[in-house]
């Protein structure tokens, strides 16, 4: 027998079942109705063909529900029951809706453009551990920005100046330095090196500040090699594991969520453009910033609108909105805005997307004419302005690292 999987007058239940939206460009020729019938086929119960082993009740219970079209901008909306899913893996998740999907000839393109979970789903996963209020109260700071930094180059350093260069940056108001998203463990900079000299420097800087501080170190590798790493960060009393989620896989962010439930997890997205940025196939980066939320990262690479990566102010916008906003039992998600940027940006880039985010410098503090301390501090003195709401202008007055950043950077 034939199922039809479409049912305009279905109200879906927000409870019970995930909803997805799909952009679709059916092939010439189709409707837009036939080929959501082959995507909702495909992705819960059915396949190219009817099949005698669906019975009425298998589909009765676990088929996807087209329940609503609009034909304008080619979106369609799918209920899928909670039990085509299995509670708390992305890896089932991404097999399941965001499948085989891609890969049908019967479509020139699809994009999975947003999904709501219902509550039960969203809290069968560990979530972020510290969330924004933890990493403010870490850190104690509530009113402004936290201010990050990449050591640059990514990679070049021995562990002894990467070591160096934190400390140099700390020591003038930076709160988090990070490493690179390629920088992991290489002959020039051993990682449990790395994490022994880095740690000293903290010490000292914390010393020195009476502030906390934090490093990311970049654990991305293999997950035995990925936890490992993480323990070292831990018995050297580190308190930020940064992951890059895309290349090591939703897998693996979650093992290690679940194995540091201690650690600030930094998610780092390089390489999600591969399929978050045409426009209408792939993913939408909200819907990468779900499940990296889902998967327990407590800050995550979003975008600037300003800087030097592509994302749109209403995209942005969006996902910083979802993740400090409530979502079941699990905990908000500090934006980073990084890429780009320095300190003339920082006005433009609070009045976009406000206070509530870590704004991260690389070139932007690294390329400083006067270097990196001149450079640190005149970031941190244009965050402090932008945050008390006085113009960085007028900072700059007494400020010569941030007067020569100005004029540095002008356009
Ligand atoms: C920024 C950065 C970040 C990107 C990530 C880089 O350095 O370290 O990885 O910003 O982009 O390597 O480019 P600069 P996104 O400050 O020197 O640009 O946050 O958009 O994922
Ligand atoms: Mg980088």
């Amino acid at each position: 027998m034939e199922y039809s999987y479409l049912n305009l007058d279905y109200q879906p239940d927000q409870e019970k079942e995930v909803l997805v939206t799909y952009r679709i460009r059916p092939l010439q020729g189709q409707s837009l109705e036939a080929a959501a019938e082959k995507v909702a086929a495909e992705s819960s119960v059915g396949t190219w063909t009817p099949t005698v082993t669906l019975s009425d009740q298998i589909f009765h219970d676990l088929a996807a529900r087209i329940y609503k079209i609009n034909s304008a901008d080619n979106l369609v909306q799918i209920a899928y029951p909670l039990g085509l899913f299995e509670l708390g893996s992305l890896p089932q998740l991404g097999s399941g809706i965001m499948g085989n999907v891609f890969s049908m000839k019967d479509l020139e393109a699809l994009r999975v453009e947003d999904i709501e979970f219902p509550e039960t789903y969203i809290n069968s996963f560990s979530g972020p551990a510290f969330g924004t209020a933890g990493i403010r109260q870490l850190l104690n700071i509530y009113s402004r920005p936290i201010i990050g930094s990449i050591i640059k180059p990514k990679i070049g350093l021995s562990p002894q100046d990467n070591a160096q260069l934190a400390y140099v940056v700390w020591s003038h108001g930076v709160d988090l330095v990070k490493d690179d998203e390629n920088l992991t463990d290489l002959p020039i900079n051993p990682f449990r090196e790395r994490v022994v000299e880095v740690m000293k420097k903290q010490r000292l800087a914390e010393q020195e500040s009476g502030q906390s501080k934090v490093y990311a170190f970049n654990v991305t590798a293999p997950v035995t090699q990925m936890l490992e790493r993480g323990r070292w960060v831990a018995e050297a009393g580190g308190r930020c594991l940064m992951v890059d989620l895309v290349t090591t896989g939703w897998s693996g962010v979650q093992e290690l969520r679940r194995a540091f439930p201690e650690m600030i997890i930094h998610g780092h997205r390089a390489g999600h453009s591969a399929f978050t940025r045409v426009p209408d196939h792939g993913l939408s980066m909200l819907v990468v910033a779900k499940m990296a939320r889902l998967a327990g990262v407590d800050q995550l690479h979003t975008g600037t609108v300003v800087g030097k990566m592509e994302g749109s102010e209403s995209e942005v916008v969006q996902i910083n909105q979802f993740l400090s906003s409530a979502w079941g039992q699990q905990k908000t998600v500090l934006p980073i805005a990084s890429g780009g940027l320095h300190p003339g940006m920082v006005p433009d880039l609070v009045k976009v997307l406000g206070l509530d985010l870590i704004i991260n410098f690389g070139g932007g503090i690294h390329g400083h004419p006067d270097g990196s301390a001149a450079g640190a501090e005149a970031a941190q003195i244009a965050v402090a302005a932008v945050s008390q709401g006085q113009s960085i202008v007028e900072a700059a007055k007494t400020s010569p690292a941030l007067a020569r950043a100005l004029d540095y950077w002008s356009d």
